[in-house]
């Protein structure tokens, strides 16, 4: 018996849409092609240990890492869906040295531009560890009609008008947020849809659960170093005992911590002061959902949505997660100012 109470993706943007009728349906129209590319994406990521499309592609990305098959695969899904569709007049990549304008009749009158990571963690695909795509919608600012330029990408994070996750994992999901809220879509095999599963997702004011990369503890500030001793000495009778959770792909350990509460940091380090995830399509997409579901997140002193940025590529420390154990991290990082 059909659940007709399940709603499609599809479905949950157009009653979104129906709420605007003065709306264009652009934006709806948008985050079903990206739903159709992460479709395309999960077969291949399902199948990644069968067929000929693990290991490396021989290539480099700008990032001077080694390229998965598997990303470029995923890169060309997500421009392609995104140059043949209606709703998009050019994009920017983590595998794409510099942005794309399609430039061409119907995308120039599109409004919208797209920042994606296609498939970040991508050095977990020959361990079967779960992977994603993180993506990042604005409103161009140059005039609709022409070709879009450098600065419809060099955004700060907070004139977002919607940014999303695929997590491809034991199931897949997609979540986005616009500023109306988070709402997580799990896909059904059996109809080949993203259906409405976690509607209005908000995250915990507290948790339980601190992520972060250990190797590198001697290699961070004071006041982080204290913030995680101070995780690690919580008691039942101070919100406690905490747990470790690091799974090194940013969109498993951020969906996890964003559902049931928890903080993430990476941190810059003594060799690496800037970090290592990037501000436009990995750092500013999840802050954006984290503000609208009722979380915070900083480079450590700035709210990553007001920074504003200077290249599609750029580095930046991240600390993120529920509202209270932000709170606790900026007590520590206080007490022990960087001179
Ligand atoms: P580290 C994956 O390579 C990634 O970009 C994120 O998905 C993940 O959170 C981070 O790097 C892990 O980095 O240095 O802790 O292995």
């Amino acid at each position: 018996m059909m659940n007709r109470n399940v709603r499609t993706l599809d479905e949950f943007t157009i009653q979104q849409l129906r709420q605007f009728p003065h709306a264009t349906g652009e934006l709806s129209n948008l985050l079903r092609d990206i739903g159709l590319a992460a479709k395309r994406v999960n077969v291949e990521v399902n199948k990644a240990g069968l067929v000929d499309i693990l290991g490396d592609a021989d290539l480099v990305n700008v990032q001077g890492e080694d390229v998965k098959k598997l990303d470029v695969y995923a890169n060309q899904q997500f421009e392609g869906v995104l140059r043949h569709g209606i709703s998009c007049a050019g994009i920017g990549s983590e595998e794409i040295d510099d942005y794309i304008a399609f430039d061409d009749s119907v995308s120039n009158q599109s409004k919208y531009v797209v920042m994606f990571d296609p498939l970040d963690g991508s050095g977990n695909i020959d361990v079967n560890v779960s992977i994603g795509t993180i993506f990042a919608v604005y409103r161009r600012v140059s005039p609709v009609g022409g070709p879009v330029t450098r600065a419809d990408f060099l955004q700060p994070g907070v004139r977002q008008v919607a940014a999303g996750y695929v997590v491809y994992g034991s199931s897949t999901m997609l979540v986005y947020a616009t500023r109306r809220g988070v709402n997580g879509f799990t896909l059904d095999p059996s109809i080949g849809e993203f259906t409405l599963s976690h509607p209005d997702i908000r995250c915990p004011g507290q948790g339980r659960i601190y992520s972060v990369n250990h190797g590198n503890f001697f290699r961070y500030a004071p006041g982080v170093q204290a913030y995680i001793q101070r995780c690690q000495r919580k008691e039942k009778e101070d919100g406690g005992p905490y747990t470790q959770r690091y799974i090194g792909s940013m969109v498993s350990d951020l969906h996890r911590n964003l559902v049931k509460g928890g903080i993430f940091m990476y941190p810059g380090t003594t060799d690496k002061p800037g970090g290592k995830l990037r501000l436009m399509y990995e750092c500013n997409p999840f802050a954006f959902i984290m503000e609208v579901a009722g979380g915070r997140a900083t480079d450590g002193s700035r709210r990553i949505l007001d920074i504003e940025p200077t290249g599609l590529h750029q580095r930046t420390p991240l600390f993120i997660g529920s509202s209270g154990m932000m709170d606790e991290l900026e007590e520590c990082l206080a007490a022990h100012p960087i001179d």
